[in-house]
């Protein structure tokens, strides 16, 4: 096996676990549908560790903002160590505990802790059937084809990112989502193709020494989730802020050795792009990722999404051409992404 081969074909194939992902929430709608109409949650609580809390970031910011009930993200550890700080005792709330091996210690804590504290309902979402988490769930939702060999998340998850997505659909009126999440997989591929060779050539640039990962809202999540990706794979120094508070502080960091990645919204457009010309203008170069056209976008890496969805629908394709990045500088850094340094697959107390 050559190095990174296996980060690779998952970076590659995560459209065929986004299928597989959206038929697993739309084939099951009737449970999904019980679960949540027969229970009046008055929040819903997001949970998991590494990759699946930043996941939970963005979960809970989307599903707040498309179904106006109450969401929140706590680390699986927090909900452990500090059960106060993240959980009301007797509120109707509903937990949502996701990691792909379900074997996450933290994780499965936090299930039992979240019942002892009164909790009753849990939504599992995993890639695996059976694990030691879905013991203990009302219901689980399994991303089959987002299994992975490599340590570092990617394909497994972009496709339960995208079962969060395809949930909240479900209890939005007016849009139909569901027909924008199913045109997906196919502009997620034509995205892999047409940019493919960009996130090659900035990873082989060794001028860029600092990543920063930029995003609000929703995409907050996903850029801390990119942030993570060149950190575990390619040991590079990286952080991930909420773009106008970059200008608060860490803006300090920026020189010409800097890349500042932006996931552009639609409703903040102007003032993201004004905290990323200013960065140009301190010495950083730009990447940045958004709807619109690349003429319309002056930075030095265009990337246009070009998707005609929605801002909700199309939070799942900013990830693929990060995840290449990442790789990408893992294997400018003489490193194999497949196994980063003193990682596990599965973190066990
Ligand atoms: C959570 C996690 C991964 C990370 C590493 C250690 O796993 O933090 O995000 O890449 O492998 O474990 P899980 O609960 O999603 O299986």
């Amino acid at each position: 096996m050559g190095r990174g081969e296996h980060t690779f074909r998952e970076i590659m194939t995560q459209t065929d676990a986004w299928k597989t992902a959206l038929d697993e929430v739309f084939f099951r709608r009737e449970e999904i549908e019980r679960l949540f109409f027969y229970n009046n949650y008055e929040e819903i609580i997001f949970t998991g560790c590494g990759s699946a809390h930043y996941l939970s970031k963005t979960a809970a910011a989307m599903w707040q903002e498309m179904t106006g009930v109450r969401a929140l993200a706590f680390p699986a550890s927090d909900m452990v160590l500090f059960p106060r700080s993240s959980i009301v005792a007797g509120k109707p709330s509903l937990l949502v505990a996701i990691s792909r091996s379900g074997e996450t210690t933290e994780t499965i804590q936090a299930v039992k802790v979240f019942k002892k504290h009164g909790g009753k309902n849990v939504l599992v979402i995993t890639c695996y059937e059976n694990s030691s988490l879905t013991g203990d769930a009302s219901l689980i939702l399994v991303s089959r084809e987002g299994k992975e060999v490599s340590i570092a998340q990617t394909r497994s998850l972009s496709s339960m990112l995208l079962i969060v997505m395809a949930l909240a659909e479900i209890f939005v009126d007016g849009v139909d989502y569901s027909q924008q999440l199913k045109r997906l997989p196919a502009i997620g591929d034509g995205l892999i193709k047409k940019y493919g060779k960009l996130p090659e050539k900035l990873g082989r640039n060794k001028v860029f020494k600092k990543f920063f990962f930029l995003g609000s809202g929703h995409l907050y999540g996903l850029a801390c989730e990119a942030m993570l990706k060149m950190k575990e794979m390619s040991l590079s120094y990286s952080e991930a802020f909420h773009f106008l508070e970059f200008r608060h502080g860490p803006k300090a960091l920026i020189d010409s050795e800097s890349l500042v990645i932006g996931l552009l919204s639609t409703p903040a457009r102007r003032e993201e792009l004004a905290v990323i010309s200013e960065m140009r203008g301190l010495g950083a170069k730009a990447l940045v990722l958004a709807e619109e056209k690349e003429e319309n976008l002056e930075v030095d890496y265009p990337v246009s999404l070009s998707s005609g969805l929605l801002d909700f629908a199309r939070a799942i394709l900013y990830l693929p051409v990060l995840h290449l990045l990442a790789y990408h500088k893992a294997l400018a850094n003489g490193l194999n992404p497949d196994t980063p340094a003193h990682l596990d697959m599965v973190v066990r107390l």
